[in-house]
């Protein structure tokens, strides 16, 4: 379906997944609202979104771990639209690659609130706007690491399991209302994500697309972009996206640069 004049909200909309499927929408011409912390960086992709052709971007800072924060977000965007059309649940992210035993409280609690009561609050404040039967999407942002647990993950893979949970959840609860509700599930993407797993330590973040030509940001926000267009009585209820390097998460082939 044609999303051109249609309103879009996208969470983590400063990088990656979030700022790519930001471009990818604004190219339809979609009106976007997009979330963030990090307000400059999200006026940067604000900004590249008006040139790609958005019908109108909205920028606001907001962390999802802050109900009145996200309720407020949703609040003002009334005076602007009361129908938005796809909601992208993108933000979230991993901290720390640590067993159980030594991992850190300050690391599972971002975790906790963004990837999963995050997702929880965002989904909440804005399913008043959704439209019903008109072929509106709540599109979560999971990972393989929710299919497939890995050392070093016990938080990360238990929160993107729960996301799994929730968006299952709602797919029951709004059956009947024509609001479709799926996951796009990837795996190795070379953004920031080991970045800030690695707290800045870019030499590790390197380490880990080292030899393997990893997804891009785009090849998941293309895929969103399709999922978000198909017509309003197919729901894509789940996709997992990998590089064609990375057969399972412990499996992935690296080129030798020798
Ligand atoms: C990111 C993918 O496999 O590194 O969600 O956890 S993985």
């Amino acid at each position: 379906m044609n999303l051109a004049g249609r309103w879009v909200v996208i969470t983590g909309a400063s990088s990656g997944f979030g700022a790519a499927a930001a471009r990818a929408f604004a190219r339809e011409r979609c009106h976007l609202l997009l979330g963030a912390r990090r307000k400059h960086r999200l006026e940067q992709v604000a900004a590249q979104c008006r040139a790609d052709g958005a019908a109108s971007v909205h920028a606001s800072a907001v962390d999802v771990g802050v109900t009145s924060e996200v309720e407020s977000w949703a609040l003002d965007a009334r005076a602007r639209t009361d129908a938005v059309h796809v909601l992208v649940n993108n933000a979230g992210g991993a901290h720390g690659l640590d067993p159980v035993a030594t991992a850190r409280d300050a690391d599972w609690d971002a975790m906790v609130q963004s990837n999963f009561l995050g997702l929880l609050r965002v989904t909440r404040a804005w399913i008043p706007l959704l439209p019903r039967h008109d072929g509106a999407w709540i599109l979560n942002v999971g990972s393989i690491a929710g299919h497939v647990a890995y050392e070093g993950g016990a938080a990360y893979c238990g929160v993107k399991a729960a996301e799994r949970s929730v968006t299952q959840a709602l797919r029951l609860e709004l059956n009947g209302t024509g609001i479709r509700v799926g996951t796009i599930d990837p795996g190795m993407a070379e953004t920031e994500f080991s970045l800030v797993r690695f707290a800045g330590d870019g030499a590790r973040a390197a380490k880990v697309y080292e030899g393997v030509e990893a997804l891009r940001a785009e090849d998941v926000a293309e895929a969103m972009l399709w999922m978000a267009t198909r017509p309003p009585h197919v729901c894509i209820d789940e996709m997992v996206i990998k590089p064609t390097d990375q057969a399972a998460f412990h499996k992935v082939h690296r080129r030798t640069t020798r």
